[in-house]
């Protein structure tokens, strides 16, 4: 299998969506191809009929969206099952709708600004063009409101805190594609943005590094923007 993702300054492998297909290929215990495009480049990508990725090659099937990618990889390989089931599948794709909707949005802005010196250098206009049409201001204007983000992610985040109170994993006793869901946003930004997310006695922070751990530390093996601090948190 190939995967196409982004790939920014550095070589950094850095794209939220595709870090759901890389943990969802992990869980599958399948070691694609790497494909790194530019973000700026949909020549490269047109052959999957869209301008984004992650994109999945397998053999003559393209598949394209995260989400696509996960149910193509449960129907393939449905040994060692990340959703549980068919409720199990609706409830995840709900868990993603809430993380896509909810917490995207608000941990975007925040972290923009660091992002677009960690792109390729020859994404940045392209970065800042389109993360600025998104949320209708500059980056700057966007990461003025850091302070009250973090507030706001906090709130958002209840649910998973409670939920993490209670058990090691939002899937339960061991990790599923909901907290591949979840933990890709926390990836994306410890990757790209020193900006301190998470505090660090949240249950929320000790989960992320708990994600970092698995599959003999596979996520941490991705050095953090700020890797003198590398908890997971920033
Ligand atoms: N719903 C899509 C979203 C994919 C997406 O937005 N990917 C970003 C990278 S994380 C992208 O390729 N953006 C390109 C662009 O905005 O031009 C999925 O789940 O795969």
């Amino acid at each position: 299998m190939k995967l196409y993702e982004l790939s920014g300054a550095g070589d950094l492998r850095y794209s939220l969506y595709s870090w759901r297909a890389r943990m969802a290929l992990q869980h599958k215990a399948i070691s694609p191809e790497f494909c790194p495009v530019a973000l700026h480049d949909k020549q490269a990508i047109a052959f999957s009929g869209g301008g984004t990725v992650p994109i999945l090659v397998d053999g003559d099937r393209t598949i394209r969206d995260s989400w696509a990618i996960a149910r193509y990889l449960e129907e393939t390989v449905p040994e060692h099952s990340y959703f549980g089931g068919e409720m199990g599948t609706g409830l995840t794709s709900t868990l993603c709708s809430w993380v896509d909707r909810s917490i995207v949005p608000c941990v975007a802005p925040m972290v923009a600004i660091d992002i677009e010196q960690r792109v390729a250098t020859a994404d940045r206009v392209y970065f800042r063009d389109r993360f600025e049409q998104i949320f209708g201001k500059t980056l700057e204007d966007a990461a003025a409101n850091r302070d009250k983000g973090r507030r706001t992610l906090e709130r958002l985040l209840q649910p998973a805190e409670v939920t993490l109170s209670r058990q090691p994993y939002l899937c339960g006793a061991s990790q599923g594609y909901a907290d591949y869901a979840l933990f890709s946003v926390f990836q994306w930004a410890r990757l790209l943005s020193p900006f301190r997310l998470l505090d660090d006695g949240s249950t929320v922070a000790a989960w992320f590094s708990q994600m970092l751990t698995l599959f003999d530390g596979y996520a941490s093996a991705h050095p953090a923007a700020n890797s003198t601090d590398n908890k997971g948190t920033q």
